[in-house]
């Protein structure tokens, strides 16, 4: 039964149908017993397997084709009707042609299936900040995974009305053909054609698709940001709630970050964090004039290897029920989930994430893939923020950047201004990792962990980000911060703890953010003083710290012929003020 009288969502439904020859159509409402139904069918298809319902209620395992494991960043497009306009960093594909290929894919596709429509928010239903997506698809692993991540049902539509301001996703397996796989953008038209693939970053259309590409395009036009950023909040012993946003590239312990658990005697304290999202955030500036974030998503998609009791207890709890899991190990002996780093003790009886026979004790091969996820409902989070339904969002007091970079960028520094926390921003770098399929290791310029996710010219998002500066006053704007978790000794083996003791970093940063304590500055910007950073309770040497705050001058020339190479490729289209911070920075190295 149709849920809407909306005649551009019946439209676009309607001849998507057509197109893909659908059995029929199946409007998702939200409901549980919808959700329960079609959790049944996908369990007698083979498509979910259920796991021990006592201690892991609600919870499902998937497994993807080998084939399609990862986001496909090299079949993946901007189609803008421009070329100009998708830059140097994105992939391009005129739309015309685009339209034309991936019709005579999606002709036929559904072979007869069933349509599921899935009305979504991205954000709390109708909230200022949010906005909505309609996704076709064919996969009830998708429709399972969207109603975790977004807010599903008849609701939206509701909230919808008549407008037709809605993103249009469609959506089909086809036959998982990496060969014919297109993840496809279409900024000028808000919609999304993702086909031939079933892992999640290139079908949960409303995650990486919608919330970073086409919104980034979006909040350009409009004056807001959609950012690869988590959102964390820090409450102090006195009871203030200082909010941060932080980009890293997939895969560099954004989920972690977002739900770290400070050390004993910062608990003691009382202090605490608090998480409003782990991935994505939606900014726009508030009545007061300060800049306020939402998550526009409603639950996390996160990394599962490495995730344990130890490196992120809050991520652990958020799985343990109503979650799904991709591509990790079926535990035989008792029909739970494992994967790498979760414990030392792998099963021995034991279904790898191909489907194999496994024995963890005695197999050389991964039990786990190293992109194996959970999908987890952001309710279930012990440390979820009493804001996170909030639709206006939080208060943004500091935007964090950050990457992998075993060498030459300091554990944290704050930037001079606005102007030069974008240049920072903008010079990110990080050794690739499994979340993108490609080499792994490698450093690459990853701007704001914006690359793969930037609907158009990152040029123009460079001058978004200035621009948008220039609507905040300077007291009311963010601080700039970056920092580097991942510096390695000459074995290889990261010299900074991690995990919670991040905390004493981001204690540095709320002491900056309240005047409380001064820096060094150096040509980069403003470096801790050792003594500045609280070691308390922790066995690390002030001169390892001092060592790993130093700015080498060397290694940071080196790194700003990188830069000046890097803004090369954005021609005219780079803004001068970051010609013009780049120029500066070597002006002060070369001092
Ligand atoms: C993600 C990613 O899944 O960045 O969040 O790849
Ligand atoms: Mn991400």
């Amino acid at each position: 039964m149709e849920m809407t009288t909306n005649k551009q969502v019946l439209d676009f439904v309607n001849s998507r149908a057509k197109l893909v020859g659908a059995g029929k159509i199946v409007w998702i409402t939200g409901e549980k017993e919808q959700y329960d139904q079609l959790t049944k069918e996908a369990i007698a298809s083979g498509e979910m397997i259920e796991l021990n319902q006592e201690l892991l209620p609600g919870c499902l395992l998937h497994r993807t084709k080998e084939n399609d494991v990862a986001r496909v960043e090299n079949r993946t497009f901007i189609c803008s009707r421009d070329e100009k306009d998708c830059g140097p960093t994105n992939n391009w594909w005129n739309p015309t042609e685009a339209y034309a290929k991936l019709d005579s894919i999606l002709e036929g596709a559904y072979k007869g299936n069933t349509m599921y429509v899935i009305p979504f928010s991205m954000g709390p239903v109708g909230g200022p900040i949010s906005k909505i997506g309609i996704e076709v698809t064919d996969s009830i692993y998708v429709v399972l995974n969207m109603r975790i991540m977004t807010r599903v049902g008849k609701d939206v539509l509701d909230a919808l009305g008549d407008s037709n301001d809605f993103v249009r996703g469609t959506h089909a397996k086809c036959d998982v053909d990496p060969e014919n796989r297109y993840i496809c953008q279409f900024p000028e038209d808000n919609a999304i054609v993702s086909v031939n693939s079933a892992y999640g970053g290139n079908v949960l259309l409303g995650k990486k698709c919608f919330a970073l590409r086409i919104a980034s395009y979006q909040g350009k036009n409009e004056m807001w940001m959609a950012e690869h950023m988590l959102i964390l909040g820090i409450e102090k012993p006195n009871k203030e709630i200082v909010y941060m946003a932080a980009a890293f590239p997939s895969a560099c312990g954004k989920t972690n970050l977002a739900m770290l658990i400070p050390p004993q005697g910062y608990l003691a304290e009382g202090y605490r964090v608090f998480t409003v999202g782990d991935d994505i955030a939606w900014i726009k500036k508030g009545s007061d004039g300060r800049l306020y974030a939402i998550n526009p998503e409603n639950g996390f998609f996160g990394v599962a290897p490495g995730t344990n009791k130890k490196s992120n207890p809050n991520a652990l709890a958020a799985t343990m029920k109503n979650t799904i899991f991709t591509n990790v190990a079926l535990n035989l002996e008792n029909n739970t989930v494992w994967w790498e780093g979760l414990d030392k003790n792998p099963p021995v009886n034991a279904i790898d994430w191909k489907g194999n026979p496994w024995n963890g004790q005695t197999s050389t091969e991964k039990g786990a893939h190293p992109n194996s996820r959970f999908t987890a409902p952001a309710v279930n989070c012990p440390c979820i923020s009493s804001e996170f339904e909030n639709p206006a969002g939080v208060p943004i007091s500091a935007f964090i950047f950050g990457g992998r970079r075993p060498t030459t960028v300091p554990l944290v520094y704050q930037a001079r201004s606005w102007e030069n926390g974008v240049f920072v921003g903008s010079i990110m770098g990080s050794e690739t990792t499994a979340a993108a399929t490609g080499a792994v290791g490698v450093v690459r310029r990853d701007p704001m962990a914006m690359r793969p996710f930037c609907g158009y010219h990152m040029g123009d998002y460079f001058q978004h980000w200035l621009d948008m500066g220039k609507t905040v006053d300077v007291d009311k704007q963010p601080k700039f911060f970056n920092v580097n978790w991942f510096r390695t000794d000459a074995e290889g083996h990261f010299i900074w703890p991690g995990f919670g003791d991040n905390m004493r970093v981001l204690d540095w940063m709320l002491k900056r953010i309240a005047g409380e304590v001064d820096a060094v500055e150096t040509p980069i910007g403003f470096v801790p003083k050792a003594e500045d950073i609280n070691l308390e309770g922790l066995d690390f040497s002030r001169e390892t710290l001092a060592d790993i705050l130093k700015v080498d001058k060397d290694a940071w020339k080196k790194e700003a012929e990188g830069i000046k190479e890097f803004y090369e490729t954005f021609g005219d289209r780079l803004p001068a003020e970051l010609a013009k911070q780049a120029d500066e920075l070597i002006d002060r190295l070369n001092k």
